[in-house]
């Protein structure tokens, strides 16, 4: 995250310059639609920046599967503008989502990892994420600079849009600022975290529960850990689990909530009840100085408060340390996960 904020991000001047897209930033303030196209985590990172764009750019957004969105007859206009997510750069179906929105006349604009990468190559315009290589198939540092990324985007289009202040504006960029720190910060649970996978590593399901900012970070923890350690796991906005996942739960469950301090914590808070009242095993990410949560649930995992829009960057952390540490304790290859490959060409 470091190196993906460097030269361009200067909170005390209220600066934020993104070289590679300047002359696209009138496009995107003026866009009807943002159509963000993406897979696997990177189409995660597309769903929280959606979260992010609608709440700062008030521009409508819709994030798609590349995989799916190739093969329909996606209805494309002239003004339209996709923005490609891939750490790769590689991935067949996102490559193919591009080259039919060129087709039909939309811009297309990439955030990727691997400079001259054939994404890189078929965009418009950029911005690189600069997270340095994966050594391992499943993304995880690429995920946070993704959304690193994409956060210093929507920003920038709503102070030029005007539809955040310049005051808010400045207050979003020290937050931002003050993330890599914050990550530091939240990788020091990792003891902790290492004593709670040693109590789940048989676990046969697990599921991942969030709202709002939280719930791609829900899916995101289930994709991790189904990666790497073979364990099923879903993830689901935990307002949908009254709709059908509630049937799951008894005390052979793990439930991981997302339960940072946001305008939905309360709510979360009543779903925690829920599993618990039909003894679901809950392990708790929550902010700094949670006192409620922690008397609720079975274990807590604190990380350090922030915007609530920059808490993803924050809280896949111990999600990320979760599925590597049960994976490694199944004796699953972290770095090598069985079927996967690095960048799906095909
Ligand atoms: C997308 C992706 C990764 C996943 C795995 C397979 O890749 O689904 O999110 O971890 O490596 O591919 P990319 O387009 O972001 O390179």
């Amino acid at each position: 995250i470091n190196d993906c904020l460097r030269g361009r991000l200067n909170a005390s001047e209220g600066q934020l310059t993104l070289g590679g897209i300047s002359d696209y930033l009138s496009k995107l303030r003026q866009a009807d639609r943002i159509i963000i196209a993406a897979c696997g985590t990177s189409w995660h990172a597309g769903l929280v920046a959606e979260y992010i764009f609608e709440e700062f750019c008030r521009i409508p957004v819709e994030v798609e599967y590349a995989s799916e969105f190739r093969y329909r007859n996606p209805v494309i206009h002239e003004g339209d503008i996709l923005i490609a997510i891939s750490q790769s750069g590689e991935t067949a179906d996102t490559l193919a989502a591009m080259e039919l929105a060129k087709s039909r006349g939309a811009t297309v604009l990439g955030v990727c990892n691997v400079v001259g990468s054939s994404i890189a190559r078929i965009s418009d315009a950029g911005v690189y994420t600069h997270a340095g290589p994966e050594i391992g198939v499943a993304s995880t540092k690429a995920f946070t600079a993704q959304l690193s990324v994409l956060s210093m985007i929507a920003l920038k289009v709503a102070q030029q849009k005007g539809t955040i202040s310049e005051t808010r504006f400045r207050e979003m960029l020290a937050h931002l600022e003050q993330i890599p720190a914050k990550v530091e910060e939240a990788l020091k649970s990792e003891e902790q975290i290492r004593g709670i996978s040693e109590l789940y590593q048989d676990a046969k399901n697990f599921l991942y529960l969030g709202r709002g900012y939280n719930f791609p970070v829900a899916l995101e923890g289930a994709l991790k850990l189904k990666e790497i350690s073979y364990i099923h796991a879903e993830g689901y906005p935990a307002a949908e689990m009254k709709h059908g996942p509630i049937a799951l739960i008894d005390e052979e469950m793990p439930v991981c909530f997302i339960a940072t301090r946001d305008g939905s914590y309360d709510k979360v808070v009543s779903n925690i009840q829920e599993v618990k009242a039909r003894k679901g095993k809950v392990i708790a990410i929550v902010s700094e100085g949670d006192v409620l949560i922690p008397k609720m649930v079975d274990h807590v995992i604190e990380v350090p408060n922030t915007h609530e829009a920059f808490m993803p960057l924050v809280a896949t952390i111990p999600l990320q340390l979760l599925s590597y540490h049960i994976a490694v304790m199944r004796g699953c290859n972290v770095d090598q996960p069985r079927n996967l490959a690095k960048s799906v060409t095909v």
